[in-house]
C-alpha cells in the first residue's frame, strides 16, 4: 500500500477519534486509518473522549467499551447528549437566522457516527450499545476489511448530508432574502413578525414597527434611470440595516421602495429615536434627487407604531397603525415621521 493519501491537499482528510485503553489496539487502528488517508487522534478513556470531541470535531468516533474512568457506553450516551444540546441551541437561535432549516437538518443528520469497537460480543452488550445510540458495532479481534468498508460508507453518507445541507442553505437564503438589497424579504418579515408577536404576548412586552417609503421615487427612476434607482434602494437599505442595531431588530424590504423595521422590546420613544437617526443618516447620504419637491436629496416618509401584543389583537393591527402613520407623513408633505 502506498503512503499517498487519497485526499488532496486542499481537502481536509476525515478525522477519526479513537478511544481505547489498549495501546496495541490504538496503534493498529492508527496504522489502518492512516492507510486510508484519515487523520487520527487517540485518547485512552471515555472522559478524555468527551473532552477531545469538542476540540477535535471528529468525523467518526471509534469507541472501546471497557475503559477506565468512563466506559464506552456512558461516553456514547454523553456524546449524543452533547449533540442534542447543540441542536437545541441552533433551534432557539433561529429568530435571528433565516437558516433554521439548515441548522435543524445538520443537527439531525450530521451527527457524528459512533462505532463501538469491543471484545464484548454478547447480545446484552450489543443491545446496550445501540440503545445508548451507537451507529455501528464491531467486535475484536477486528476484522479490518469490515471496519474499513463501514468507515468508507459512513463517511460517504456524511458527505451526501453535507451537500444536502448546502443545497438547503441556498434554498433558505433564496426564500428569505431580498435579492437586490440583501435584506429580509416580505416572507421573512411576515414570519418574524408572527413569531415575535407570540413571544411578546407571553412576555407582555412592547413591539414597534417603522414603515419607510422613499419620497418621489418614481420621479427618481424617471430622472436617473432604473439601474440608478436600484443602487439608491441598496444604499437606503444598507443605512436602515446599520441603524437598526439591536440584536432582535429585523430590517426588511417590505415592497418596491418601502422598507420595514421590526423592533421587539422597543417602546414608542425608542422607536421614534431610531426613526430620527434613520432620517438623519439618509439625509447624510446626500443622494441627489433634483425632481423631489421637499429636498435636493432622497428623503423618506416614515410611519411608526407601537403595540403591546395580546391574543385579542394581531400583527395586522400593528401594520395598519404604522401604515396609517406613513400615509399621514405623506399627506403632511413627505420627509416626515408620524407616530
Ligand atoms: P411617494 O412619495 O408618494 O411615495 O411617491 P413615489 O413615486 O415614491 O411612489 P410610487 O408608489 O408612485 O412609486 C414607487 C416607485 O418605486 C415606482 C417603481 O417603479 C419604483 N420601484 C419599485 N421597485 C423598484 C425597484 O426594485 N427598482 C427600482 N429602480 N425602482 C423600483
Ligand atoms: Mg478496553
Ligand atoms: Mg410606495
Ligand atoms: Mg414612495
Amino acid at each position: 500500500m502506498s503512503g499517498i493519501s487519497p485526499y488532496s491537499l486542499v481537502k481536509k482528510p476525515p478525522m477519526i477519534l479513537v478511544a481505547d485503553d489498549d495501546k496495541i489496539i490504538r496503534m493498529l487502528l492508527r496504522e489502518a486509518m492512516e492507510k486510508e488517508g484519515y487523520w487520527v487522534v487517540e485518547v485512552t478513556d471515555g472522559k478524555q473522549c468527551l473532552d477531545a470531541y469538542e476540540t477535535v470535531k471528529p468525523d467518526i468516533v471509534l469507541l472501546d467499551a471497557m475503559m477506565p474512568v468512563m466506559d464506552g457506553f456512558t461516553c456514547c450516551k454523553q456524546l449524543l447528549q452533547m449533540a442534542r444540546e447543540h441542536l437545541i441551541s441552533a433551534v432557539t437561535s433561529f429568530d435571528h437566522d433565516a437558516n433554521l432549516g439548515s441548522s435543524v437538518i445538520s443537527g439531525l443528520w450530521e451527527r457524528t457516527p459512533i462505532i463501538m469497537v469491543t471484545s464484548l460480543n454478547d447480545a446484552e452488550s450489543i443491545d446496550r450499545a445501540f440503545e445508548v445510540g451507537a451507529t455501528d458495532y464491531i467486535t475484536k479481534p477486528i476484522h479490518w476489511a469490515l471496519l474499513r468498508q463501514r468507515l468508507r460508507r459512513l463517511l460517504q453518507q456524511a458527505q451526501v448530508y453535507k451537500q444536502l445541507e448546502a443545497a438547503n442553505l441556498a434554498l433558505q437564503h433564496l426564500a428569505n432574502v431580498d435579492g437586490l438589497t440583501g435584506l429580509a424579504n416580505r416572507r421573512r418579515f411576515d414570519n418574524y413578525l408572527n413569531t415575535q408577536w407570540i413571544n411578546l404576548v407571553q412576555e407582555n412586552a412592547p413591539l414597534s414597527l417603522i414603515l419607510c417609503d422613499i419620497d418621489f421615487f418614481k420621479f427618481y427612476n424617471d430622472q436617473y434611470g432604473h439601474p440608478a434607482g436600484d443602487i439608491c434602494l441598496q444604499k437606503v437599505g444598507a443605512v436602515l440595516n446599520y441603524k437598526a442595531q439591536k440584536h432582535q431588530d429585523l430590517v426588511a424590504r417590505y415592497g418596491g421602495e418601502e422598507f420595514a423595521v421590526i423592533m421587539p422590546y422597543t417602546h414608542a420613544a425608542g422607536a421614534m429615536y431610531v426613526a430620527n437617526t434613520i432620517q438623519a443618516s439618509i439625509r447624510n447620504l446626500q443622494i441627489v434627487h433634483s425632481k423631489s419637491t421637499v429636498s435636493d436629496y432622497i428623503t423618506l416618509s416614515m410611519g411608526v407604531a407601537t403595540i403591546i401584543p395580546t391574543w385579542e389583537s394581531s400583527p395586522s393591527d400593528l401594520i395598519a397603525a404604522a401604515d396609517k402613520a406613513l400615509y399621514q407623513a405623506k399627506e403632511a408633505g413627505r420627509n416626515q415621521i408620524f407616530q
